[in-house]
C-alpha cells in the first residue's frame, strides 16, 4: 500500500508549517477535478494569515492516477480568497469540518466546509468542483443561527438516488420545541447549479420519527450516508451524542432515516442507543459522537 504524507512544507502545497495552524484536523475524500481519481481536501481551521488569528484556511491536493500528492496540484483557500462569500474574520475556524461529494451530478466532487464560530454562528460554504479542482468562483455559503453549531457536521448523501448528492448539514446546537440544544439537521437537495435552498429540517419532533427533542440531546452532532441498495438511494445516519434513556444518562443514540424515490422519509426510521449494543450503554458515553 503506498503511502502519502503531505504537510503545508510539502512540494505543491501553499502555505508553510505553521504553529498551531492544525493542517489535517479535518480531512475528506472526492474527486474535485473528475479524473477518476480521488483527491483530499484539508482543513486548517486554526491557521493565521494577514494577520488574522484563527481564521482558518483549506486546501485541497489534487492526486494523479497514481496517488502522488502535491506538484502543481496544491490550492489554497480562505473566506478571503476572490469569489468567496464572506470575509475571514478572527477565530472563525473556517475549515474546522469538511466534506466532499457531487452535489451537480457533473462527476466532479464538491468541497464544502464550514466555519464553527463566525460571529458566533456557523456559515458552510461550498467550492463547486471543476477540471481544475476546487474553485471560489460559483461559491455558495449557507448561515445558521447564533450558537446553534451549524455545520458540526457535514455529509454528502443522495437520499433520492438521483445523480446528485444532498449537502446535510448537523445543527446539534439548534433549539427544537422550546428545548435548547435538542438539535436538527438540513437536508439541502442536490441540484445542476448546487444545492438547492429549499432544504427541509429534520428532528427528533419531525412527524413519524422515533424519540422526542430534548434539551441538549445533540440531533445532529453526526452525519453519514449508508448506502441502502443498488438503487443509488441512501439513507442517512444521523448522531444524538447527548441524547438520555432510561438508565443512562448521556447515552448516546443513533437515529437512521431511510431514503426514497422523493427523498428522506420517516418511514421505518430506527433508534438506537448505546444500551442497544453488547458492551455500549454507558452513561456519559456519548455513543455516537463521530461516525468512521
Ligand atoms: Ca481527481
Ligand atoms: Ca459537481
Ligand atoms: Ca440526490
Ligand atoms: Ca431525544
Amino acid at each position: 500500500m503506498k503511502k502519502l504524507w503531505i504537510d503545508e512544507d510539502s512540494p505543491g502545497i501553499p502555505g508553510s508549517n505553521a504553529d498551531g495552524g492544525e493542517f489535517g484536523t479535518a480531512i475528506a475524500t472526492g474527486d474535485f477535478n473528475g479524473d477518476g481519481s480521488f483527491d483530499i481536501g484539508v482543513g486548517a481551521p486554526f491557521e493565521s494569515f494577514s494577520g488574522i488569528e484563527g481564521a482558518g484556511q483549506l486546501f485541497a491536493v489534487l492526486t494523479d492516477s497514481l496517488g502522488n500528492a502535491g506538484g502543481a496540484g496544491g490550492l489554497e483557500f480562505d473566506q478571503d480568497t476572490p469569489g468567496m462569500p464572506d470575509v475571514a474574520g478572527t477565530h472563525d475556524h473556517f475549515g474546522a469540518v469538511v466534506a466532499a461529494g457531487d452535489i451537480t451530478g457533473d462527476g466532479k466532487a464538491e468541497f464544502v466546509a464550514s466555519t464553527l464560530q463566525d460571529g458566533g454562528r456557523g456559515i458552510v460554504f461550498v467550492l463547486p468542483g471543476s477540471a481544475t479542482g476546487p474553485t471560489a468562483t460559483g461559491a455558495v455559503s449557507f448561515a445558521g443561527g447564533i450558537g446553534d453549531v451549524f455545520g458540526a457536521s457535514l455529509a454528502l448523501v443522495n437520499t433520492d438516488g438521483n445523480t446528485m448528492k444532498e449537502l446535510v448539514i448537523g445543527i446539534p446546537g439548534r433549539t427544537v420545541s422550546g428545548f435548547t440544544g435538542a438539535g436538527a439537521v438540513l437536508v439541502l437537495p442536490g441540484t445542476t447549479t448546487g444545492p438547492s435552498s429549499a432544504g427541509t429540517i429534520w428532528t427528533q419532533d419531525t412527524t413519524g420519527v422515533v424519540d422526542q427533542a430534548e434539551a441538549g440531546d445533540g440531533f445532529g452532532s453526526a452525519v453519514r450516508g449508508i448506502s441502502n441498495n443498488a438503487a443509488r438511494v441512501q439513507r442517512l445516519t444521523i448522531g444524538v451524542t447527548d441524547e438520555s434513556v432510561a438508565g443512562c444518562t448521556h447515552c448516546g443514540a443513533v437515529a437512521a432515516l431511510n431514503g426514497s424515490a422523493t427523498g428522506l422519509t420517516a418511514t421505518g426510521n430506527q433508534f438506537l442507543t448505546g444500551a442497544n449494543i453488547a458492551g455500549g450503554g454507558f452513561s456519559d458515553g456519548n455513543f455516537a459522537g463521530s461516525f468512521g
